[in-house]
């Protein structure tokens, strides 16, 4: 991964940019994404997958390799799994200087209603090795990354693997996945950053070894060089998004309200623990008031919405904040910590608005 010196953006990234969409801010007013407004995140190519000829093969140090087609996976009882995803990178291109890979500003985010299979009856059936100890999960598409050709592939402890509550997901808001978001089949785990969410599953495989493979060893680490080994990117970190309030100026995006309340609401989440508080402040992070929360008890693993009311009296410039504290005390940062691939960029969101 190189780095940019403050320049603008590559013609390299905006290709990127172009097939890797954000999810529009104003979408976050459903608490389910409409499915062409989830963001979208794809290494290599979307490939075109036959159902019938298909397969999910569940392998390796297992007593019972166990062999499944679309049917039988969907003849299995079914679980409905409400869960928000963010990709790791979200917030990348805000970093000084700017890591070299998909320019995410603050969108890359969605909340999917899945319905598939829980993994963890699977792998039980298939009986791993008392010696396994990572299940790797093998998507259908290939390419090149740091020079190493490779399918994509994430690996999870087994422990994770049969205890996170894993989907092996068929549907997306009540239809077939689409072809972008993994068609036939997904893995989804609920509370982890996006990369491990392998789109178009079709192999798992128990190993004995820690998996070394590209996206685990290279990809998805939080480190400051090349030389470090870092430390992995797992569950997602607190992070909080507000709704743009008012209307847009067309080119600078810069939102313009007139005076008198503005309702402001958004969503906050976190794959470590539940949001607990979210406050919003009207001079750019100088002072904090509560905002309110309404979590869903009935879907931890989705985005809780909060509202508050601002009191925009006088005419002028602002720049209003947000920022979520889930339960283990973590609160999101008004700067960013740097790292090299620009992941876990969880810095509170600023949103310049004229009250005119
Ligand atoms: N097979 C495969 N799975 C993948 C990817 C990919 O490129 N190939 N991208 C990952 C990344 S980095 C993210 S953030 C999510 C994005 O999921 P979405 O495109 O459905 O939003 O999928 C993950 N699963
Ligand atoms: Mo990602």
């Amino acid at each position: 991964m190189s780095v940019a010196p403050e320049t603008g953006i590559s013609v390299e990234e905006l290709r990127l940019a172009a097939r890797n969409h954000a999810m529009l801010l104003e979408a976050l007013r459903w608490p389910i994404t409409p499915v062409g407004l989830h963001y979208l995140l794809t290494h290599y190519d979307v490939p075109l997958v036959d159902p019938t000829s298909w397969r999910l093969e569940l392998v390796g140090a297992v007593e019972r390799p166990l062999s499944f087609t679309l049917d039988e996976l969907r003849a299995r009882p079914a679980v409905e799994l409400a869960a928000t995803m963010e990709c790791a990178g979200n917030g990348r291109a805000l970093l000084e200087p700017r890591p070299i890979s998909q320019p995410w500003l603050t969108g890359a985010v969605g909340t999917g209603l899945w319905r598939g299979a829980e993994l963890a009856p699977l792998l039980a059936e298939a009986v791993p090795a008392g010696s396994a100890v990572e299940v790797v999960f093998a998507g259908l598409d290939r390419g090149v990354e740091g020079e190493v050709e490779q399918r994509y592939e994430r690996s999870l402890s087994l422990d994770e693997a049969t205890s996170a509550g894993c989907v092996l997901a068929y549907e997306l808001n009540g239809a077939p996945l689409p072809p972008q978001h993994g068609f036939p089949l997904r893995l989804v785990v609920p509370g982890w950053y996006g990369m491990t969410n392998v789109k178009w599953l079709s192999q798992i495989t128990v190993v004995e070894e820690p998996f070394d493979g590209y996206q685990v060893a290279n990809g998805y680490r939080v480190r400051q060089s090349e030389d470090e080994e870092g430390r992995p990117v797992t569950r997602m970190r607190p992070r909080s998004l507000m709704v743009p309030p008012g209307m847009p100026e067309f080119m600078t995006r810069e939102r313009i309200v007139d005076r008198g309340e503005v309702e402001l609401e958004g969503r906050a989440w976190s794959g470590r623990a539940p949001i607990v508080r979210v406050e919003v402040s009207v001079d750019d992070g100088g002072t904090w008031a509560d905002a309110a929360l309404e979590p869903d008890p009935d879907h931890r693993w989705a985005w809780a919405g909060w509202t508050f009311t601002w009191d925009a009296a006088a005419a002028g410039s602002f720049t209003l904040c947000c920022r979520a504290t889930d339960e283990t005390g973590e609160t999101q940062p008004l700067e960013p910590p740097w790292n090299l691939g620009g992941y876990e960029n969880n810095a509170v969101q600023r949103v310049p608005i004229i009250v005119r």
